[in-house]
């Protein structure tokens, strides 16, 4: 896993601190998700947990180019778009741990982690369900006079539903201040993106709605990081959305009972060898003169915190019998 950077050119960064921030991100969902798959495999916390590491680039490049008042909805592959966002990990892996220090009181889990105060409308296990959600958070933003941008994660396994063609469609029409991100990571399930999803890639679909449909390596947080400003910069425009697709992989199963048989390990492998995490960090020490030190000190602030967050959701109760009937409606 020593991704090479060699033959490439050296190109122009973000500032220091958005880079720093940028590999912090992509460490904290890495450690958050291999923690909680050992806590899994421990038994000391039970539910589906679907991981999202391979993909941390794209999820971190996309959520860089926003403000804390932009909104993002996200899928039953949430944890490292709420992490990207600036969600709390103590707080989502109470959430994980079914505790009731969690987000929603620990009676979500996984797949329901919401923030409104940043922005994170919540993830969803309906496959598709966050495209005409985030159609509805673009009108009202529009409504209101805001600037506010509202960015949707969906899979490749979203592309052929009715809600992607339907939101889209609404979006485009009403010009709405929406980014679409289909994070093509290969597989829906154990379905292959192109048998289920017709033509050349999902971008493609831009032309059909009238609007941009860009194509960008998801392994590369920078390149996500550039295409996901030049979408943002038009939504506050005024232009209306975007459709980028950010071509990525799972390394994981679909869910942490999935053992991915349906993969060549050399896919896998060959994957592996652009790591998102390792590929940046070779790009920081080589060409952006960050030492590696300064580096290891945020693995280890990660490392640290990760390690807080597991004691701080362990040691939270359980939500009480009496809360089961707390939060069925908003109110
Ligand atoms: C409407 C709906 N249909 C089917 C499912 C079952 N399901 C859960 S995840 C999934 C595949 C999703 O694939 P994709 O959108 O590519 O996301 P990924 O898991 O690859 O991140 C399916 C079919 C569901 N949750 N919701």
């Amino acid at each position: 896993m020593t991704p090479s950077l060699r033959g490439r050119d050296r190109r122009a960064l973000p500032g220091r601190e958005t880079v720093l921030g940028m590999y912090q991100r992509m460490m904290l969902i890495r450690r958050f998700e291999e923690v909680a798959e050992d806590m899994f495999r421990q038994a000391r916390m039970r539910g589906a947990l679907h991981f999202y590491i391979g993909e941390e680039a794209s999820g971190v490049g996309v959520c860089a180019a926003l403000r804390d008042s932009d909104f993002i909805t996200s899928t039953h592959r949430g944890h490292g778009h709420c992490i990207a966002k600036g969600g709390q990990v103590d707080r989502m892996m109470a959430e994980l741990f079914g505790r009731s220090t969690g987000y929603c009181g620990g009676k979500g889990g996984s797949m329901h982690i919401a923030d409104l105060d940043i922005g994170i409308l919540g993830a969803n296990g309906i496959v598709g369900a966050g495209i005409p959600i985030a159609a509805g958070a673009g009108l009202g933003s529009k409504l209101r006079g805001e600037d506010a941008v509202t960015v949707c994660f969906f899979g490749d396994g979203a592309g052929p539903t009715g809600a992607f063609h339907e939101g889209v469609n609404f979006a485009a029409v009403q010009k709405l201040p929406v980014i679409y991100v289909c994070e093509n990571n290969q597989y829906g399930m154990a379905t292959r993106a192109d048998q289920a999803n017709a033509g050349p890639s999902i971008a493609g679909r831009g032309d059909a709605y009238g609007i941009p449909g860009v194509v960008v390596d998801g392994q590369d947080v920078i390149a996500v990081y550039e295409a996901a400003s030049e979408a943002v910069a038009r939504a506050r425009a005024g232009a209306g959305p975007t459709l980028i697709e950010s071509f990525t992989y799972r390394y994981k199963g679909h869910t942490v009972h999935d053992m991915a048989g349906y993969r060549s390990r050399e896919e896998l492998e060959e994957w592996m060898q652009r790591d998102p995490i390792y590929r940046f960090r070779t790009e920081l020490t080589d060409f952006a003169g960050i030492a590696g030190e300064e580096l290891d000190a945020i693995d280890a602030e990660v490392e640290a915190e990760v390690a807080a967050a597991v004691e701080f959701a362990e040691s939270s109760p359980f939500p009480d019998v009496a809360a089961i009937e707390e939060d069925v409606y908003a109110s």
